[in-house]
């Protein structure tokens, strides 16, 4: 893999030296002659860096880090490699549709035909079952005005709240997670924290694969500042724990324990921010509100001798880190899904955000709890929209009677238009598939054939509800299911906004014209969306800057106020933050704190004002250790966890057309510790079967200390490989979320 680095970096005229530690982090190779530079944000991960795509004679030709976006022109190198993407043979360029039914062929159509054969068995679910009949089933790599006008039209439309998509698979818990700690969802700190930490505090997040600049920049701020503290807790040694100075190594799932532990030391020596817990914070146990001595009395129960006993995490270590946490001038803690996709991911993220309430490390420059967002317009497109089965635009509720009615009269609806119980979360909704009571679902820029869940199980919808689908690439393995496959025009070659992590909003804006007949996705959601029957009045837009207009002046009318963020404004700058509530506001970098977000009244008393909260005040909870939903047993001895290489886009539709990423990884593998591998006496490059309780599938071995004794690890990017189809489809009881980082599985050679 390095050599491969090495030889793209060859041909890189740009290629900058940056520490051995941020090791994937590259500026990207020019075409040369381009004639025009398009401003825009990589199509992958939730870090958002922002790109510069070059033009020449109508064809994307280059691309490269965007200087004033906040990665200040560097891209990791997937990112680097998108314009083959755009021109690989897998490409979809016309519309399909399964005439004869699931097990006949896809014939190639015109967009009319496909359209009115998409409409048609959704008109007909209405009318003959209901709006509960119907779903979209949408992505956090949606583009914002996409991802809005879905919603409207099926929330308002149709009047159906069967509104999910993958978010749920990923960053439910974490908004969870903010919505019961502050009341509001989103991040309060930004990238510039990164910058003035002087300790890190990173769970449950491989940084440096799945968000490499950024990794970076955490490499850059501790090779700069010798003194900054990085503490890594991570069940297995990934290469962000390379940097770290203290790698906590645990028996996965005990996150819980282990965060009581250190708040357990923090009040113990007394160095909680009395102060500031005391001013700002109130404690709850369930819905019940108690006193601080109430809480160091929960906290009894995991003493660091205790909490070793759960977590196999040395006493001494827990103290050290809760130290080192609760001493530093300022902590971030960064986090992604080794906390949120668990059973209790919302109590984990409750956690994190107790640790910085109790020691003040919040609301200040380099001190916040700073949740990593996984897919590029998770923040934006569905969670500030409100795309999943239980929200509404900006925060508000479904089930909020009050928060309907204003959206109600926001979108000129009649009063009782908006339905007022949840719709379907994920799982619920391909449940409801299987069962039929959902007969037809809308996919859009998602491959839930290959990332859901207990596979064998969940598919089963796909194969009995009607499936609409848009794709780019053939590739994905949710084609094989689809009814009709409506060919959308892919990244850059239509306009829209992302919003990252940090509350940025960034414009993609168009650099070439859709390829064959793609069309751009906004169009062909109108133009479904009408054939079934959603007033054209509701949706009359002529383009995604006309949506963008009524998203940004709707906004005004919340807390997350970003009617300053023009089209205009967009072009011109390389994102901006929000709250920003009027063109000339510079966007926000230190939300809830009265000198810098502009949603706290200027003569506010006190200097931070959690305004998600009626009385102002966050929430320490007293949240107990619980235990995975399938640990190993003496049946299926092994914990399983899953994640992702640095080279793989999820499920590799993309990511697998370029030949250099896919030479990188070429397939999935099974990772396991040399003692355990000693034990089966299995050696590298042997093939190794993982049985759980739902399948089985033979992997080839990779013996490695990655992963402790007792934990195997694949990567889940292979379609020849499905390892969800191994995993339960347990989810967290609040945010519906599924564990996919841990379930039970027997490891055996073949014989
Ligand atoms: P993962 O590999 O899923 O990536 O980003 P990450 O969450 O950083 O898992 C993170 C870590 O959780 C793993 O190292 C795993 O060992 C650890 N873990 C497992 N069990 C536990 C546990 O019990 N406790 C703790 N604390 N940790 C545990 C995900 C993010 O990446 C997301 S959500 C998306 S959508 C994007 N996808 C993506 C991609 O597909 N490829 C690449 N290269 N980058 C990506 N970036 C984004
Ligand atoms: P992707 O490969 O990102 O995975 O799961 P998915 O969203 O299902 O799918 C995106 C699809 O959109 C691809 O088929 C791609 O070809 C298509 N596409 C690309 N560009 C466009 C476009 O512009 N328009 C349209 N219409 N389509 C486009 C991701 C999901 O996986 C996530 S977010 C998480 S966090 C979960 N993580 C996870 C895990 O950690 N472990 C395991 N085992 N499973 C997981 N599944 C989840
Ligand atoms: Fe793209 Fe993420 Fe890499 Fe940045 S770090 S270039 S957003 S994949």
């Amino acid at each position: 893999m390095t050599i491969l680095r090495r030889d793209f970096l060859k041909g890189t005229a740009a290629a900058i030296a940056l520490s051995v530690l941020a090791g994937p982090v590259r500026a990207a190779q020019s075409g040369g002659g381009e004639e025009k530079w398009i401003k825009g944000v990589c199509r992958y991960c939730g870090t958002g860096c922002g790109v510069l795509v070059g033009v020449k004679g109508g064809k994307a030709v280059s691309i490269k880090g965007d200087p004033r976006n906040h990665n200040q022109g560097l891209l990791c190198l997937k990112g680097a490699m998108l314009i083959p993407v755009i021109y690989s043979e897998d490409r979809i360029l016309k519309p399909m549709i399964r005439k004869g039914g699931k097990n006949d062929q896809l014939t190639e159509v015109s967009w009319e035909e496909a359209l009115d054969f998409a409409a048609n068995p959704f008109k007909k679910a209405l009318a003959e079952a209901g709006p509960a009949s119907i779903a979209y089933y949408g992505s956090g790599q949606a583009l914002t005005e996409e991802s809005y006008v879905a919603n409207k039209m099926w929330k308002a439309g149709f009047k159906s709240n069967n509104v999910d998509g993958n978010p749920r698979l990923c960053m439910a818990s974490a908004v969870a997670g903010y919505i019961t700690t502050f009341g509001k969802d989103e991040p309060m700190g930004t990238y510039n924290d990164i910058d003035a930490a002087s300790c890190f505090f990173i769970i449950g997040s491989n940084t440096s694969e799945a968000h490499p600049v950024l990794f970076q920049r955490i490499a850059k701020r501790k090779e700069t500042s010798p003194d900054v503290k990085i503490i890594v807790a991570d069940p297995r040694r990934t290469n962000t724990s390379r940097i770290a100075d203290v790698h906590v190594s645990f028996k996965p799932g005990t996150d819980l324990a282990l965060m009581n532990g250190m708040a357990h030391v923090i009040i113990r020596e007394e160095l909680d921010d009395a102060r500031f817990h005391g001013k700002y914070c109130n404690f709850v146990k369930g819905n019940d509100p108690v006193n601080f001595e109430e809480y160091k009395k929960f906290l009894d129960d995991y003493t660091p001798e205790k909490v070793e006993s759960i977590t196999d995490v040395p006493a001494a270590t827990i103290v050290k880190i809760a130290r080192m946490f609760a001493e530093s001038k300022g902590t971030v803690s960064l986090w992604c899904m080794g906390i949120n996709q668990r059973v209790r991911g919302v109590w984990a993220n409750n956690l994190i955000h107790n640790l910085h309430l109790l020691t003040g490390h919040i609301c200040r420059p380099g001190a916040t709890p700073l949740s990593l967002t996984g897919q590029p317009n998770a923040c934006g497109g569905v969670r500030d929209v409100g795309a999943l089965a239980h929200l509404l635009p900006n925060g508000r509720m479904v089930e909020n009677e009050a928060h309907r009615k204003e959206m109600e009269a926001l979108w000129n609806l009649p009063p009782g238009t908006i339905a007022p119980k949840m719709g379907r979360h994920t799982i619920a909704l391909f449940e409801g598939m299987t069962a039929g009571d959902v007969k037809a679902v809308f996919i859009h820029c998602t491959n839930p054939a290959h990332t859901l869940p207990n596979l064998n199980k969940l598919t089963k919808g796909l194969q009995t509800a009607f499936v609409v689908q848009t794709e780019c690439f053939k590739t994905a393995e949710t084609l094989k299911y689809a009814d009709v496959v409506l060919p959308a025009a892919f990244w850059c070659e239509t306009d829209g906004v992302y919003g990252c992590t940090e509350r940025r909003y960034s414009l993609t804006e168009q650099a070439i014209k859709p390829l064959g007949e793609s069309r751009p996705a906004l169009e062909i959601l109108m133009d479904f969306g009408k054939r079934v029957g959603v007033d054209p009045k509701l949706i009359p837009y002529q383009n995604a800057s006309d949506v963008w207009e009524e998203w940004r002046l709707l906004s005004a009318k919340s807390v997350y106020n970003f009617a300053g963020i023009t089209r205009a404004r967009l072009k011109k700058e390389s994102g901006v933050k929000w709250p920003c509530p009027t063109e000339n506001h510079p966007g926000t970098y230190l939300r809830y704190v009265r000198d810098d977000d502009p949603m706290v009244p200027k003569d506010h008393p006190n200097k931070v004002f959690f305004y998600g909260k009626p009385d102002g005040k966050a929430v320490i909870f007293l949240r107990p250790y619980d235990p995975p939903f399938e640990p190993a047993d003496a049946e299926y001895p092994f914990v399983l966890t899953t994640g992702r290489v640095i080279d793989h886009w999820h499920t590799a539709t993309m990511t697998g057309t370029v030949p250099e990423l896919r030479k990188a990884y070429p397939g999935a593998y099974v990772e396991i510790n040399p003692e355990d591998a000693k034990k089966l006496s299995i050696v590298n490059g042997d093939p190794v079967v993982l049985e759980t309780r739902r399948d089985k599938l033979t992997f080839p071995a990779r013996i490695t200390d990655t992963c402790m004794p007792g934990l195997v690890f694949t990567p889940f990017f292979d379609p020849k490989l499905m390892v969800n189809k191994l995993f339960h489809d347990a989810a967290d009881p609040i945010s519906k979320e599924p564990e996919y980082k841990i379930c039970a599985t027997k490891v055996y050679k073949v014989s």
